[in-house]
């Protein structure tokens, strides 16, 4: 074979920038439904299912579509609104009726799957969540420290915030990408909320980003500041009790709905990490939140109010010095006593875990503690301690873990996640981190649904039937093992301050309960700061003894010695070095694995994911020098097979990072200071 021939045997290249949404010609396709969805006899409504079909239509090279009876669109009242149902009453012919035209949307997208899959078509479905969201943190100004997007590497926002209605192709693709895994809101910019998103001239723009979206059955939320009244300089104090404050919030209501009469509603961050919330005024959660809900409950607007509080003066509610050590500790204890106190379209936002995002963080106690609230879970698909856009990682099996416990399933009003999507050229940064999105929506629709099938769903759509299997079983565990190789174990927080991106456990080991004798934090109710004892009786049991813990969370609930016992017979920290070494190992074999798909993946998508499986690569082995000659100093016990003997390239982390966090700081507290000087 020359070499012309050969290189025209690759794929032709692709961005990555389509994701899964690319149509590629079929090879072992259901030629008679291929040929029926080209005879289209469709209802009202179905504009945008059949805009999508034509894009799939001209992918797999078929013709146009013409009238006929091939495929026929229908609404189906009797069907949940969102829900659809697809039948085959012979080969050549194929229904597919919608609760709505957002059922019909969805159901498009799913015999599209299924046809690209080569799934089955018949069927029927509808979400098991009513809203199904993704939480963008874009700031409207580039922050100094995270630039255009909080804790999002590999790309700027994709919304252009100086002219949000300057019509942009990719806002309808945007649109397009969510639609299709059944994702029904957005909130667009960061819960560290800029008051300016409340200007006239903002909600103009969301108006026109609204009627991009409207088609796509995606609707809009945006992030308010609390203190918006007063940092836009038109009240004097935002104590949610006072009446101008009250009416301050209905009118900018009233003003969004005239311009965006599907708007969503609002999400709040209060109360946290500096920002101001209802305690600035010594008011609580409900009448805080209570004076917005009601300025958007006249036109069926919703609020979100986060719960991520910790830090705050909580002596009253835990006199126990321990337990307001644990910051564990604070979101429950701050909101388990108001519940059924909330206003009626207040949804509590509530982190899956109690601390922020720590890998195998087990679930939030407090989703146990409410039972006349509505709830949310928010997930991140950012990966901020987890790797970011470097370190591939799927969180599939973690996420399917929380959906389906006992204190979530089927529990939930809404399902968020924190979005990674940005302006990269594949969207995501890391090409294969479409599989997170792909599978939030996925799972937010069902939450029962098996992670391994829908990953599998998303591996043959990017790469097809031959290829696909393959990077599924490269990326089924991979986020077990970015834990192995980071925070094994349950182990918390050992990463530099500022961007939770590079080990540093020499300046950030406590949060991970590391001293001279053993590691770990003890959560028990017995001898800790009682987090655990915040759960249901079973699972509360469960954690309790080191010997029930599962091990994938043992030291998040307990400081363990050096030398305990694991249930294989070798040491904790024994098992630790073997846990960090075996994770670089794995990441070997992953870009064995990926070199071995070459020519099967078209030349632009391969090199991309080789080049980043080799700063995985590298970034896994500094981990593992940092953190096990870390351990080995504060140990005092050193490998067993002296691995970590030889000098490393990998030195201790002197980078500047904490220079950067007083900065950022500072700047929090300048923040904080414009606040106070308002008389309030
Ligand atoms: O995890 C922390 C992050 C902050 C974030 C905060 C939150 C948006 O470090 O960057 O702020 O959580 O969830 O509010």
């Amino acid at each position: 074979m020359t070499q012309e021939t050969s290189l025209l045997a690759f794929p032709p290249d692709e961005s990555g920038g389509e994701a899964w949404l690319r149509y590629p010609r079929l090879c072992a396709a259901d030629a008679s439904a291929l040929q029926a969805l080209c005879t289209v006899n469709a209802c009202p409504g179905a504009e945008a299912a059949l805009s999508e079909l034509d894009r799939a239509l001209a992918g797999w090279g078929l013709p146009p579509r013409t009238d006929g009876d091939g495929l026929s669109l229908s609404l189906d009242p009797a069907l949940p609104e969102e829900g659809f149902c697809i039948s085959r009453p012979s080969p050549q012919q194929v229904r597919l009726a919608g609760g709505s035209p957002r059922g019909l949307l969805y159901g498009m997208f799913h015999l599209l799957r299924c046809v690209n899959c080569g799934l089955p078509l018949e069927g029927a479905s509808a979400p098991a969540v009513p809203l199904r969201m993704i939480n963008h943190w874009d700031n409207l100004v580039c922050d100094p420290v995270h630039g255009s997007i909080e804790r999002v590497k590999g790309g700027d926002t994709i919304f252009d915030w100086t002219d949000l209605a300057r019509p942009n192709p990719r806002y309808e693709e945007y649109a397009r990408l969510l639609a299709s895994v059944g994702l029904n809101a957005t909130c667009l910019n960061n819960v560290n909320a800029e008051p300016e998103i409340l200007s006239t001239d903002m909600i103009r723009g969301l108006a026109a980003l609204a009627s991009v979206f409207r088609p796509w059955g995606l609707r809009i939320f945006i992030s308010v500041n609390f203190a918006t009244p007063v940092l836009l300089g038109e009240l004097d104090t935002a104590d949610p009790l006072d009446a101008r404050v009250q009416d301050w919030w209905r009118n900018k209501a009233d003003e969004i709905y005239a311009a965006i009469p599907d708007f969503g509603g609002f999400v709040v961050k209060a109360d946290s990490e500096g920002k101001p919330g209802p305690g600035t005024y010594g008011r609580n959660h409900v009448e805080g939140s209570a004076c917005l809900a009601r300025a958007l409950a006249p036109h069926g607007g919703t609020l979100f109010w986060r719960t991520f509080v910790y830090g705050r003066n909580l002596a009253d509610k835990l006199p126990d010095p321990k337990a307001r050590a644990d910051r564990a500790n604070h979101a429950t204890h701050e909101f388990m006593g108001l519940d059924g106190q909330f206003e009626e379209n207040v949804i509590l936002q509530i982190k899956c875990s109690a601390i922020d995002f720590q890998i195998w963080e087990p679930v939030h106690a407090l989703f146990g503690k409410l039972s006349n609230t509505r709830m949310c879970v928010e997930f991140a698909l950012t990966k901020e301690y987890s790797g970011l856009d470097v370190h591939m990682n799927w969180e599939g099996p973690y996420v399917s873990e929380i959906l389906r416990s006992p204190l979530v399933a089927g529990r939930m009003d809404a399902v968020t996640a924190v979005a990674n999507l940005n302006n990269s050229r594949n969207g995501f940064g890391h090409l294969l981190h479409g599989a997170s999105l792909y599978t939030h929506g996925r799972l937010a629709w069902r939450p029962d649904a098996d992670p391994r099938a829908v990953l599998d769903e998303y591996t043959v759509q990017m790469f097809g039937p031959e290829a696909g299997p393959a990077v599924s079983e490269m990326m089924a565990d991979s986020y077990d093992t970015v834990a192995s190789y980071t925070m094994p174990m349950g182990m918390t927080y050992i990463s530099e301050f500022l961007h939770h991106f590079e080990p540093d456990p020499w300046a950030n080991h406590d949060g991970a309960g590391i001293t001279a004798d053993g590691i770990g934090v003890d959560r028990t109710a017995a001898t800790g700061s009682g987090y655990i004892g915040l759960y249901p009786p079973e699972l509360a049991g469960r954690f309790e003894d080191p010997a029930t813990c599962p091990l994938r969370c043992l030291l998040y609930f307990h400081h363990l010695p050096w030398t305990h016992s694991l249930p294989g017979g070798e040491t904790l920290i024994q098992s630790l070095y073997d846990s960090y070494c075996g994770g670089v190992e794995t990441v070997r074999g992953y870009r064995r694995q990926w070199r071995a798909l070459h020519g099967q993946i078209d030349l632009e998508r391969w090199a991309h994911v080789c080049e980043k499986l080799a700063l995985k690569e590298r970034h896994a082995e500094r981990w593992r020098d940092l953190v096990c000659r870390f351990l080995e100093e504060i140990s005092g016990i050193k490998d067993a097979q002296g691995r970590f003997d030889a000098p490393s390239v990998h030195n201790r982390v002197r980078s500047g990072y904490r220079q950067a966090f007083e900065d950022y700081r500072a700047r929090v507290e300048r923040e904080r200071g414009v606040m106070r000087r308002k008389p309030i």
